[in-house]
């Protein structure tokens, strides 16, 4: 079975990871995992924080000599901001305190943590809440990503829109213009009028989410199923997005605009090529049934704009008992950039379990064999 955990706090000593279910004998590029995260550092209008954290890898267990073991990989990402006295005094597990945050800011975990936790310090919710537990998120999934690369799968997204700045939403794009662009947008125009957008949020204390889109190519037919509601794989996958920090609507191919379509415009006729089997169009996205269908994966994603505001929402002090301004602390004014590059990485780590579960295998060699026999099977399935 395949499955992951993370741990750490935003300002504690580091980030930390488990992923067990991948295979033995899967080599290991540790330069493209440090790449990953990177890229999950940059984007126009990230925090002051950025720029004292450089991401990489330290890996504690189930990888010798450059390649997985087959044993559960452990992985850390240490953070730099634990290393400055202040932060350490607050944050060190033994001793660390510090005056507690009392104010919660609407939309964000703060309160519901609190009640949940029994937590009078907002410090001990928000430290696990933060955007920074994604890095290790990125980790994991940088790992994945080298496990689907060996099976000829490649994930990849783009930003669509921040604030009410929409670019045109493509079903291919060229993803060098992607990673030349402070907001991960190809269409230049709007990447710009995107940066002016954010410029003017943080003037006004603001602050802005958006969209962003993800797709995956090379995904074979079969992955996921039609037996049951949780193995259905627009519902793993959705479920895994919407476990993002700010997430608020997956969609997957056409989306929301199906419920105005009429069924004659919903749907990707069959054709015949050359005697195979061809698609007319993907608006489904590459699954039907709850099963890929061949077609690549696509997925519109929703972020709203983080909750921590400059020019502070109306909140309570809950120790006072008395109207104050939420809580300020040093923050993002746009995630979405980053967000995509989560996305990308909460597809990959979602992939993971439906295709080991169709695939198996402990080792490279055996999942690869058993991949190749499936893909060869299909093919021949209705050849006459
Ligand atoms: C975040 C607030 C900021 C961001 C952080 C997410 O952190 P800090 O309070 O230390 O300035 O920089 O994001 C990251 C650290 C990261 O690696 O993405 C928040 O409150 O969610």
């Amino acid at each position: 079975m395949f499955r992951y955990l993370t741990a750490g706090e935003s300002h504690g000593p580091a980030l930390v990871g488990i992923l067990d279910g991948i295979p033995s004998h899967l080599r290991l590029d540790v330069g493209a995992i440090n790449e990953t995260l990177a890229r999950r550092q940059g984007g126009y209008g990230r925090s002051p924080r950025m720029k004292i954290e450089r991401d990489e890898i330290e890996f504690l267990a189930g990888v010798r000599g450059g390649e997985t073991l087959g044993s559960p990989i452990a992985a850390a990402v240490r953070n730099r901001d634990y290393l400055t006295p202040k932060v350490r005094a607050l944050m060190d597990p033994l001793s660390g305190a510090g005056d507690p945050l009392t104010n919660p800011r609407p939309g964000h975990a703060d309160y519901a943590g609190a009640l949940k936790y029994r937590q009078r310090d907002l410090r001990n919710v928000l430290e696990r809440a933060s955007a920074r537990e994604t890095a290790m998120r990125v980790c994991l999934g940088a790992i994945c990503a080298q496990f689907l690369s060996a099976l000829g799968i490649g994930t990849r997204s783009y930003v669509t829109q921040i604030g009410d700045i929409e670019a045109p939403e493509l079903d291919d794009w060229n993803q060098a213009d992607v990673e030349s662009s402070d907001v991960r947008c190809p269409d230049r125009e709007s990447a710009q009028r995107m940066i002016d957008a954010i410029d003017a949020a943080k003037s006004a204390g603001d602050t802005l989410g958006g969209r962003f889109v993800v797709r995956v190519d090379g995904m074979p037919a079969g992955v996921g199923s039609n037996r049951q509601p949780h193995e259905r794989l627009d519902g793993v996958l959705a479920g895994a997005v919407m476990g993002m920090q700010t997430v608020r609507a997956v969609e997957i191919g056409l989306g929301t605009e199906v419920a105005a379509t009429p069924g004659s415009r919903a749907h990707d006729v069959f054709a015949l090529e050359q005697g195979n089997v061809v698609r007319g169009s993907n608006r489904a996205g590459g699954i039907e049934g709850g099963m890929s269908n061949g077609e690549p994966l696509f997925l519109r994603v929703s972020v709203k704009p983080i909750p921590t505001l400059m020019r502070a929402l109306p909140s309570v002090d809950l120790h006072a008992g008395s109207d104050a301004p939420a809580t300020i602390v040093r923050s993002d004014v746009c995630v979405v950039p980053a967000a995509a590059i989560v996305g990308e990485a909460m597809v990959r780590l979602a992939l993971m379990g439906p295709l080991l579960e169709k695939y198996g295998g402990d080792s490279m060699e055996e999942t690869l064999d058993n991949y190749e026999r499936s893909r060869t099977a299909a093919a021949s399935l209705f050849r006459r």
